[in-house]
């Protein structure tokens, strides 16, 4: 097969001051950072749905993208050397990692049984493709949003039907992965919610998601799957509102269904501001229930209110999202997937190359950065002194349930005013991480 990128060789690390754009500056595979390589830390993959499906459309406008490979068919010939052309990006890129929906890949048959077919001949693709580069699964996932028969929902839709359909393709798709050696699987609630609460029967769905999970988890036990389950909250887009509006609720839904062992979340920086967070707020709360699996790397725009998925080139985005993965100890099976397509005046192929670049080393210095604010001290010291009252004294009785209001109330008329309060030093600490940027 004819390259696909002809005019692209292997991208190498040229360092900071190189003026090629077909080059890293910052990303370089195998530099130790954190007794790491920058590879084992940052676990990129691409999004075969974004770059490789994506035609560059918006609600105004057909897609613009020009992608020389294509033949203007979804056939299933065409999917497997689309697959190779993918497989063509990545290896030139050097990204280890990949993700897809089950109908990114392979096209939707006349049914079920076509579907799966159609599948298989894919995954046959994508298994030669793993092997002849190295290039793994991060993870894999089925479209249960884009067919009409969906359009209710699928583990939520008002019609059983759908739900039967949607655990059936589930099944095929949570199969597919554990045969490529998928690292995850990742539940986004693509249509998991409701457009007006005036037909909806709130408690029911959210009961039927609960047992579309369990019997997801007993699928995998019973296929052998051991890689994690994610879910990936969103709090709007396409239905009104998600149920998994956020990290907050996944947590909660896990707990109320009793699944919380078996999901971890997969938090994604523009479902974020769509929830009114901060990519930071939504990964502390995750890693607070020890539940950070792995991240859609992206970001929106600020003057935008919908999901825009646009390649994460902000250096003090990706400085906090690192600081908070390397406190959480970093990935295990997750990684940073480029969850991102190129605008839709980037149509050419060679902007795929430049913006996963441009991803990779923003979330290089996001690396190189925060683990220079780790080794230098000062943010973790403050943070610890901040809390230093509650180390020893009251603060320490509080901590070990020594006390309770009595004791306190005797402790508050002992002490007669709190004057003990420090400064929060807002300022000085966004200071000091600009002194690192
Ligand atoms: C949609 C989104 C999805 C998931 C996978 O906003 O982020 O592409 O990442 O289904
Ligand atoms: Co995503």
């Amino acid at each position: 097969m004819p390259s696909a990128f002809p005019e692209v060789s292997k991208i190498e690390y040229d360092g900071p001051q190189s003026k090629n754009p077909l080059a890293f500056r910052h990303y370089h595979p195998d530099e130790i950072v954190e007794g790491k390589t920058m590879k084992e830390h940052l676990r990129f993959s691409v999004t075969y749905w974004h770059t490789f499906r994506g035609q560059l459309a918006d609600m105004f406008g057909v897609g613009t993208a020009q992608r020389p490979w294509e033949d203007g068919t979804n056939s299933v010939a065409m999917a497997q050397k689309r697959a190779r052309v993918a497989f063509e990006f990545m290896d030139k890129l050097g990204a280890p990692f990949y993700a897809f929906h089950d109908r990114d890949v392979a096209p939707e048959g006349r049914n079920l049984k076509e579907s799966n077919k159609n599948l298989d001949a894919v995954v046959k693709v994508l298994k030669e493709e793993q092997k002849r580069t190295g290039i793994g699964l991060l993870w894999g996932t089925a479209c249960l949003f884009v067919h009409p028969r969906y359009m209710h929902g699928a583990a939520t839709s008002c019609n059983a039907d759908a739900f039967a359909y949607a655990a059936a393709q589930v099944k095929k798709a949570l199969e597919v992965t554990h045969e490529l050696g998928g690292a995850g699987y990742v539940f986004w609630g693509g249509r998991e919610g409701y457009t007006t609460l005036l037909n909806t029967d709130l408690k029911r769905e959210m009961d039927h998601l609960g047992a579309f999970l369990h019997m997801a988890v007993d699928h995998k036990k019973k296929i052998g799957f051991k890689g994690p389950f994610y879910i990936e909250p969103k709090p709007k887009e396409p239905t009104k509102h998600q149920y998994d509006s956020d990290a907050a609720a996944c947590l909660n839904f896990l707990r109320e269904y009793d699944l919380l062992d078996h999901f971890k979340l997969n938090i994604e920086t523009n479902h974020a501001t769509l929830a009114g967070h901060t990519m930071q707020h939504e990964l502390e709360v995750a890693a607070a229930t020890n539940a950070l699996g792995s991240i859609d790397a992206n970001m929106g725009d600020v003057m935008l209110g919908w999901d825009t998925d646009q390649f994460p080139t902000d250096v003090y985005l990706t400085t906090q999202v690192m600081l908070t993965i390397l406190k959480m100890g970093g990935f295990t099976t997750g990684g940073t997937n480029f969850d991102a397509k190129v605008r839709r005046e980037s149509f050419e192929p060679v902007d795929l190359f430049y913006a996963h670049i441009a991803g990779m080393d923003a979330f290089a210095r996001g690396l190189k950065i925060a683990a220079a604010i780790r080794k230098d001290g000062r943010l973790a010291g403050f943070v610890k002194q901040r809390y230093s009252s509650w180390d020893s004294s009251i603060g320490a009785k509080i901590e070990k349930g020594k006390v309770g209001f009595k004791e306190l109330e005797a402790y508050a008329l002992q002490i007669g005013e709190v004057t003990t309060n420090t400064s929060g030093r807002q300022e000085y600490l966004e200071n000091l991480i600009n002194e690192f940027i």
